[in-house]
């Protein structure tokens, strides 16, 4: 009954208390010691922390949602954007127009709806009440029919279990849609902190925090994104929105709650959620004053002797009422006229006790705003690992605008409590709506760049359809390559190796051997015995002057390594079977015979070409009376690789290298084998598919920056599929890509780059490490400053982008290659399923981290009934150089 009832509202008894200390006790239980404020700080912070983790994100009270907010204004955001805010009690449509002149002062359209909005539990009307807000709210403002993109703000507190879940974005198009407004397009949906933050920071204060105090309570802040570990972005700051407002759901601020805050949570519709809001919000406010007047009622010690059944009302006493009677000027006279319309013809005395209540109510819902606010400033000091954190707040909502002592009680607390850190409170003007139309142009400006972005790439992103094409294409340019007759004009060479089969593990002797062609130039001694392989080696730079000097002086400095080497592993006294790599496309004309087609990767050394190398090598051993050189084989690097990788795998039949160049070569019946004599058994056929395209017929696949890279070569027009894929190119075709971005005002804010003009400057290692997962950013950040490209947030992913676009077309068309020799093997063998190894080697298939799974993923899809395996070579070619040389030596034909 009504007495037990308001009895049940009271602090414990304690008898013989006069009113007035009575009184005293309530407000006592009201006011939260610092200490109290302390500690509500410290599990704030824990739950933050909770909610940033990825383990326990999911129990979180505080929720810390990423807000993907990841750009702030660039000034350059321009035109009319619409703002829909839904708040609390009612909509509010605005459009404001930016100028892009750095929007230091928009002017805002602006016009309030001021209707109730339906009840939340009929969730789907609400967005046709919105459409239709919107159709009177442009209809009043005769707006241009030009497209209107929209911003829509969801105002702390609003939520509805029937939309949870569901996309808001299309609820809200779909209603737009029906009412005819179909140039309106809604591209942004954030929450209003993110709003208020955007707003507070165009007065060119960045602004890093915010805080909406109102009906509902929430904040929103900068945190360091490693630290957001559901949003998986590792560097540069993420907006997180705590939605604090269910801090102490979990029971956390038990000690914090009066009677009087348990009694508004049971009359709520959502007892027990929200604890933190029903302390600090003003939807609540005024419910926790009616609570405590019932008890001080109870206690006899206010409106004594008058009819009080209306504080049984729920919501009778509203938070704006508080808020006036707390208002310093008319506070009492406020108080009097509000008690006198509730029939409760107050005292003086009841007035001031009403008062007193008010103040306490909302002095400690700044305190608890203030221990919030606090532990979200220490927690950015110390991610930033900051001695002291200087920044700015954006505040909004109807309890800070409307109580000044509001803002004077946060800031003081939070100086209390987070004493390492400055914080200055911004006022928002204007609510949200001017951050969200920035919020929204900054969406539409990422959204126009991605559009942007994606049709410069489109061209390097190649269908299933083009690899198919480019597969079959290969198979042309092979058979073209195999036959005696088309054999010359053939792009992909074909090249007869004269080796016939693979190790078969009685190779037996010591050997040394030569490997020329890739990043490095090896010597090596290689001792084939029962037990094993082992190699002994020394790598030997190329310096690019000889690279490009005279085929004299290249063998030269090749002889001299091999003396260098020799005398250091104590080999000057004995004459081995040398085997030697030679990693160019040469015609093979016996094992220890072959004439160089023409140089590729770089090498241009005059006096080579057409020449036999073995010859141009014993020549150069002669000019340096250096009598101990025994040439017995000369093989490419596919071969050596194939070979290598076969002493261990049987199966392996196909050498593949991507790295400097690229290029494979596979065992083929000699049947098929037009421009070498026999029918029986099979040759490894170095295909030398780097020139794959030099005739034209991939032309479609190569792209303006494709062609730039070519162009800038010092064989123009030749390795065409090798530029597409290896190493000595990629990193040359993202640099082109880049300064095209440039160009477009796509990255870097258009600014020129100096640096990025350079030739061969982006060196293609560093998309293998821009494409290391988790780590990527911050990479990307160092390489580019390297580059003395100082790189945003988006800019990075945008490069990042980049790369991962080029080394991927590059594991593609590689794939189609591939797949196109084991389609041709498994027909060769009539074989309804083949089972095959490819021995690879090349830095860019090793080092790159996403290379070698892009490759076999196509692969798998472009030849499903090959099942390929993909053994990586670990000695490189030499090894094989010296298995081929030891089967030369055995006599046999390898
Ligand atoms: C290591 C092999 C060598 C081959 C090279 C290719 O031993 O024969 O030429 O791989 O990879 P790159 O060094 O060009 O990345
Ligand atoms: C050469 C090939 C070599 C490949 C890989 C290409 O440039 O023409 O002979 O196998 O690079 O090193």
């Amino acid at each position: 009954n009504a007495a037990s009832n308001l009895k049940a509202h009271s602090l414990p008894f304690t008898p013989a208390l006069t009113s007035r200390a009575q009184v005293q006790r309530a407000l006592l239980a009201l006011t939260i010691p610092l200490e109290a404020l302390q500690a509500v700080k410290d599990r704030m912070l824990q739950a933050m922390r909770k909610g940033l983790s990825r383990q326990t994100h999911a129990q979180a009270n505080v929720r810390m949602l990423p807000a993907y907010i990841c750009s702030t204004p660039d000034g350059t955001e321009k035109g009319d954007i619409l703002v829909v805010e839904l708040c609390q009690s009612h909509v509010r449509t605005l459009r404001v127009t930016l100028l892009g002149d750095g929007n230091q002062s928009p002017q805002p359209g602006c016009w309030v709806m001021g209707s109730s909005w339906p009840p939340p539990t009929m969730p789907l009307q609400l967005f046709d009440f919105i459409a239709q807000c919107l159709r009177q709210f442009l209809a009043g403002i005769s707006s241009p029919q030009h497209r209107l993109p929209l911003g829509f703000v969801n105002g702390t507190g609003f939520s509805c279990s029937d939309v949870e879940g569901k996309d808001v974005v299309q609820l809200l198009q779909s209603a737009i849609k029906k009412q005819e407004l179909h140039h309106v397009d809604v591209v942004a949906l954030m929450n209003d902190t993110v709003g208020t933050m955007m707003t507070c920071s165009m007065r060119g204060e960045p602004c890093e925090v915010a805080l909406i105090v109102g009906t509902g309570t929430n904040s929103c802040f900068m945190a360091e994104a490693q630290l957001v570990e559901m949003a998986e972005e590792i560097s540069g700051q993420m907006c997180v929105i705590t939605e604090w407002g269910c801090f102490g759901d979990d029971g956390t601020l038990s000690d914090i709650l009066t009677p009087y805050d348990q009694h508004v949570d049971q009359e709520s519709f959502n007892p027990g959620e929200k604890r933190f809001e029903k302390l600090v919000g003003s939807l609540y406010l005024g419910e926790i004053v009616r609570h405590v007047l019932t008890a001080l009622v109870a206690e006899k010690v206010l409106f004594t002797g008058r009819s009080v059944a209306i504080l049984r009302t729920k919501d009778v006493l509203k938070t704006q009422q508080v808020l006036e009677i707390i208002n310093n000027e008319e506070g009492m006279a406020k108080a009097r006229r509000v008690l006198e319309a509730l029939g409760l013809q107050p005292s003086e005395q009841d007035c001031c006790r009403v008062q007193q209540i008010c103040r306490a109510v909302v002095s400690r819902a700044a305190a608890l705003c203030a221990a919030g606010l606090a532990a979200i400033l220490s927690h950015m000091c110390q991610s930033q690992e900051l001695e002291r954190l200087v920044v700015n707040v954006g505040v909004d909502g109807e309890l800070y605008r409307g109580y000044t002592r509001f803002g004077e009680i946060l800031q003081s607390v939070t100086g209390l409590l987070a004493p390492e850190c400055m914080a200055t409170l911004l006022p928002s003007v204007d609510g949200t709506g001017q951050g969200a139309a920035v919020v929204t142009a900054v969406a539409l400006r990422l959204a126009a760049q991605r559009h942007e972005v994606d049709q410069l790439l489109a061209p390097l992103q190649l269908s299933r359809a083009d690899l198919e094409r480019v597969q079959a294409l290969m198979r042309r340019e092979m058979e073209l390559g195999l036959g005696l007759e088309s054999h010359a004009n053939a792009s992909v060479r074909m090249l007869p190796t004269y080796v016939r089969g693979t190790p078969d593990g009685t190779e037996r002797g010591e050997f040394l051997a030569l490997d020329l062609g890739g990043t490095n130039f090896r010597v090596l001694v290689v001792r084939v015995a029962q037990d094993g392989i082992r190699m002994a080696s020394e790598i030997y730079v190329i310096p690019t002057a000889v690279m490009q000097g005279t085929g004299e002086a290249l063998f030269n400095h090749i002889i001299e390594c091999i003396m260098d080497f020799q005398l250091k592993q104590n080999l000057l006294e004995q004459v081995l079977p040398l085997g030697f790599t030679f990693s160019f496309p040469c015609q093979q004309l016996g094992l220890d015979k072959a004439v160089l087609l023409s140089w590729t990767k770089g090498f241009s050394a005059s006096g080579c070409v057409g020449q036999d190398v073995v010859q141009l090598l014993r020549e150069a051993a002669q000019r340096k009376q250096h009598l101990g050189l025994k040439v017995v084989a000369v093989v490419n690097d596919t071969v050596g690789t194939m070979m290598s990788c076969g002493y261990d795998d049987p199966k392996c039949e196909i050498g593949l290298i991507v790295g400097t160049g690229t290029n494979a070569c596979y065992m083929e019946e000699m049947r098929n084998v037009g421009t070498v004599e026999g029918e029986q058994g099979r040759m490894c056929i170095n295909m030398e598919w780097g020139a794959f395209g030099d005739n034209g017929c991939l032309d479609d696949f190569f792209t303006d920056f494709d062609r730039l890279v070519d162009e800038k070569t010092i064989n123009a027009g030749k390795q065409r599929f090798e530029k597409l894929i290896s190493g000595m190119y990629l990193g040359e075709i993202v640099r082109h890509i880049l300064l095209a971005l440039v160009e477009k005002q796509l990255l870097f804010r258009g600014k020129p780059c100096p640096k990025l003009q350079t030739r061969d400057i982006f060196q293609t290692k560093f998309l293998s490490t821009i494409e290391i997962d988790g780590l990527a950013l911050q990479q990307v950040r160092a390489i580019l400053q390297d580059l003395e490209l100082q790189a945003s947030f988006e800019d990075s992913l945008l490069v990042q982008k980049v790369c991962q676009t080029v080394s991927l077309r590059a594991a593609q068309l590689c794939a189609a290659g591939l797949a196109a020799v084991v389609e041709k093997m498994r027909e060769n063998r009539g074989l309804a399923q083949l089972a095959v190894t490819v021995g690879v080697d090349g830095t860019l298939y090793k080092m790159h981290p996403r290379f070698s799974q892009h490759l076999q993923q196509m692969l798998r899809d472009l030849a499903p009934n090959c099942t390929v395996t993909f053994l990586q070579s670990e000695d490189g070619s030499g090894k094989g150089a010296a298995l081929v040389a030891a089967v030369a030596c055995r006599g046999a034909e390898p």
